[in-house]
């Protein structure tokens, strides 16, 4: 028996904190759709049941229009259970109380509820308290929640897992949801607890594969395997300038840093490294080289500027004066050394950004 443990998909999310409106839309567009082929290629393979382990949607306020595109898309794969546990993104949302509640769709409150799915139980609660969790030994036992972990037996906060309080309970699987990053922790000798990690990531702070968990059970026995889905992946790279030559190499140094990254990602750029202040570099260009080359980039330039204050003490020329003057100034040193580096590039005639 397959089943696929899936959460964090924030549906309805803005997805406007890096992207264009346009590109936005279709970003939100393209999680949608990262769901609706998760459901057909569970209905393909055989799958019995999807496990959604909270914040499905981003929040309370869905337009109707995603709401009913998800009811319409469960409802019209009964060969399929669907056990959604809200998140903290959407608990006490109302969206499954509507009137034509698909019957192949089984949700959670705030206490305890257990369903039986062929040789398997499945168990999850909005706001679990581990104390009150009692479950068969002899039984296959999933269970569902969302929360950050904490190792220990420390007293439950809001969203906060004690998994200490979890070991001996015989859970086979703790399907979890609330950090973006598939992850297993030992439970005890028994269980396993694995966040499944978000179905397509949004921001820099989702870089890597994202995807699903695939649970294959046997004999009572649970198989997991993190399988990458997600259409885009975002990925931070850092490009070292230090010693850089020219234009041409700065641009070369880039693209060696972003290669072997599929057009379709999005990269976020992050120039590091120190260089000379006279050395002029043009980051709108390398911008431009960035997202002509992927569905999107972004330059951050936090290379630091060599200025060596003692090279211009004794120095009578208009730069060491100037010098002179930035460095003995208030300034944070950042600003200083971009002060200066703006200073000489204007000192030697080249194009100033500001
Ligand atoms: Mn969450």
């Amino acid at each position: 028996m397959k089943l696929i443990h899936c959460a964090d998909l924030h549906l309805g999310s803005p997805m406007e904190a890096n992207l264009s409106h346009e590109r936005a839309r279709e970003r939100r567009g393209e999680l949608l759709s990262a769901f609706t082929e998760l459901v057909r290629l569970a209905d393909r393979n055989g799958v019995s049941a999807i496990l959604i382990a909270g914040d499905l949607f981003d929040s309370g306020h869905i337009g109707k229009k995603t709401k009913n595109y998800v009811l319409d898309l469960i409802a019209s794969h009964p060969n399929l259970s669907f056990f959604y546990l809200a998140g903290n993104h959407d608990r006490g949302y109302t969206l499954f109380d509507a009137v034509e509640h698909p019957e192949n769709l089984y949700t959670f409150g705030d206490g305890w509820s257990s369903y039986e799915l062929g040789e398997v139980t499945v168990t999850g609660s909005e706001r679990p308290d581990a104390d009150t969790l009692t479950l068969s030994e002899h039984a296959c036992n999933i269970v569902l929640m969302h929360g950050q972990e904490r190792a220990g037996r420390g007293t439950a906060g809001e969203d906060i897992i004690p998994l200490g309080k979890l070991k001996n309970k015989h859970i086979d699987y703790l399907a979890l949801g609330h950090l973006h990053d598939y992850r297993t922790i030992p439970l005890d000798t028994r269980g396993v607890a694995c966040y499944s990690g978000c179905l397509e990531g949004r921001g820099f702070d989702e870089c890597g594969k994202k995807g699903y968990v695939l649970l294959e059970v046997e004999n009572r026995r649970v198989r997991h395997t993190f399988v990458p889905f997600a259409k885009r992946e975002l990925h931070t790279v850092e490009c070292d300038i230090t010693g850089f030559t020219s234009q041409l190499d700065l641009e070369n140094r880039l693209l060696k840093a972003v290669e072997g990254i599929p057009s379709h990602h999005l990269v976020k750029a992050v120039l590091v490294g120190t260089v000379p202040a006279e050395m002029p570099k043009d980051t709108v260009h390398l911008s431009r080289v960035l997202s002509d080359r992927f569905y999107f980039a972004k330059l951050r330039d936090e290379s630091r500027i060599l200025i060596d204050p003692e090279a211009y003490r004794n120095d009578i020329s208009l730069k060491g004066e100037f010098v002179r003057r930035v460095m003995a100034s208030g300034l944070k040193e950042e600003e200083k050394e971009r002060i200066i580096a703006c200073g000489f590039r204007a000192l030697s005639g080249e194009e100033v950004d500001l």
